[in-house]
């Protein structure tokens, strides 16, 4: 399992393992006893560099000369062993290809370009609640994060509105091949073949709704912007990174309201908070946790020498809860100065889809604030095992209006 790193001379070490399932669910104490450990931790069981701290983690995205991404930005690396399935074209990818396709999808994602799609994102919201309301108690991860963001988010794509459960599944897939290839994994993967297919499929131009995003990512193409073959694959990029990781963000929103009702009375006080209020969901429940660099030459980081060629592991989790950038980092805190959490990461691989996302979950949480709807866990809630992601994959909720 370890790469062929060598070990090592004079850095902290530990053997703390993040990918086991009881270390995945409960990932705060470890992340705390690494960031005691030092700013660049050898991880004896991976044979990598990991980052606990913020400053480290902002510094290694900031430089993605030394950090690259075409190495792959989960624990394999591209250089040594074969991708599982075709890189991504912009997560995967290096300048100057990657910021030639980055500038175009990053317009397709721009906050101009999607104000339109505001309108239809408000009037689900406010169907979803009502029968929220009607039902009372709900499991939120399928009654609302899923049946939300599998509605709007595809929609706005322009698939179709079928077999959109293959969605989780590649999402399941392509995050957890973050990780090591462990259980985790192979149990994700288990239906690749017949679910990478069905995705390929939807990325065709015939199979998207003129004018949605995906087609719009196609009429780059004629003024030879980007090739047919690259608009397939920056496609497919929508359906890979644009739905499981909103999922876990919408439920994580509910979790952390639901047991925080101080700060929910705040966003019920004032929905025109909900904006900063969800900025606060990211760093407090980070749905996107860990991700990878490769180095391309010898550096030095932290304290250690990491060699050319080898994976460093970034933890958004751990970054956005160091008491060296934020106070009272534990507390849920909607009225805290956020600025430089790493939830959508930074520098030129900072999420692309960041404005979509806010604008599902904005939605979402204004209509249920200024609606006065308020929501309570009512049964056992269960977290989701997962390589990359934190969220939830039950989550009893009770609405009630008052
Ligand atoms: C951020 C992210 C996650 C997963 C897949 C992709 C991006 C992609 O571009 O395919």
């Amino acid at each position: 399992m370890a790469q062929d790193a060598a070990p090592p001379r004079g850095a902290p070490i530990s053997d703390i393992d993040p990918f086991t399932p009881a270390n995945i669910l409960d990932p705060y104490p470890w992340h705390q006893a690494l960031r005691e450990t030092g700013p660049m931790v050898w991880l004896s069981r991976y044979g990598v560099f990991m980052a606990p701290r913020h400053a480290e983690n902002f510094a290694i995205v900031a430089d993605h000369q030394t950090f690259c991404s075409s190495g792959g930005v989960g624990y394999a690396n591209f250089f040594k062993e074969k991708p599982w399935r075709q890189p991504s074209m912009l997560l995967e990818a290096d300048q100057p290809d990657h910021t030639r396709r980055r500038a175009i999808v990053g317009r397709i994602l721009s906050a101009p370009n999607l104000r339109g799609l505001k309108a239809g994102f408000e009037v689900e919201a406010n169907a979803l609640i009502d029968k929220l309301l009607d039902q009372g108690e709900v499991e939120a991860v399928f009654e609302v994060s899923r049946a939300y963001v599998l509605k709007v988010f595809p929609d706005a794509v322009g698939i179709g509105a079928s077999g959109r459960d293959n969605l989780m599944k590649y999402g399941a897939m392509v995050f957890n091949a973050f990780g090591p290839q462990n259980d985790i994994f192979h149990d994700s993967a288990r239906d690749l073949g017949e679910v990478s297919a069905w995705i390929m499929e939807q990325c065709e131009h015939k199979n998207l709704r003129p004018g949605g995003l995906g087609d719009q990512v196609y009429q780059a193409v004629p003024s030879g912007a980007i090739t047919a073959d690259e608009a397939l694959i920056l496609v497919r990029s929508f359906l890979s990174a644009g739905v499981d990781t909103t999922v876990h963000a919408v439920g994580n929103a509910l979790w952390s309201f639901a047991t925080n009702p101080a700060e929910w009375a705040k966003m019920k006080a004032n929905p025109g908070i909900v904006r900063t209020a969800f900025e606060e969901v990211l760093r407090y429940e980070s749905p996107f946790q860990t991700f990878f660099r490769t180095t391309t030459r010898d550096v030095e980081i932290g304290g250690v020498m990491i060699p050319a060629n080898e994976k460093v592991m970034l933890s958004v989790g751990s970054a956005n809860r160091d008491p060296r950038k934020f106070e009272r980092p534990d507390a849920f805190d909607v009225s805290r100065n956020l600025q430089g959490h790493v939830g959508f990461g930074y520098g030129i691989h900072a999420c692309i889809g960041q404005m979509i996302s806010r604008l599902e979950n904005e939605v979402l949480l204004t209509e249920l604030a200024r609606r006065k709807v308020d929501f309570e866990v009512c049964g056992e809630a269960t977290r989701t095992v997962h390589n990359t992601l934190r969220g939830f994959s039950k989550l009893p909720l009770r609405f009630t209006q008052n």
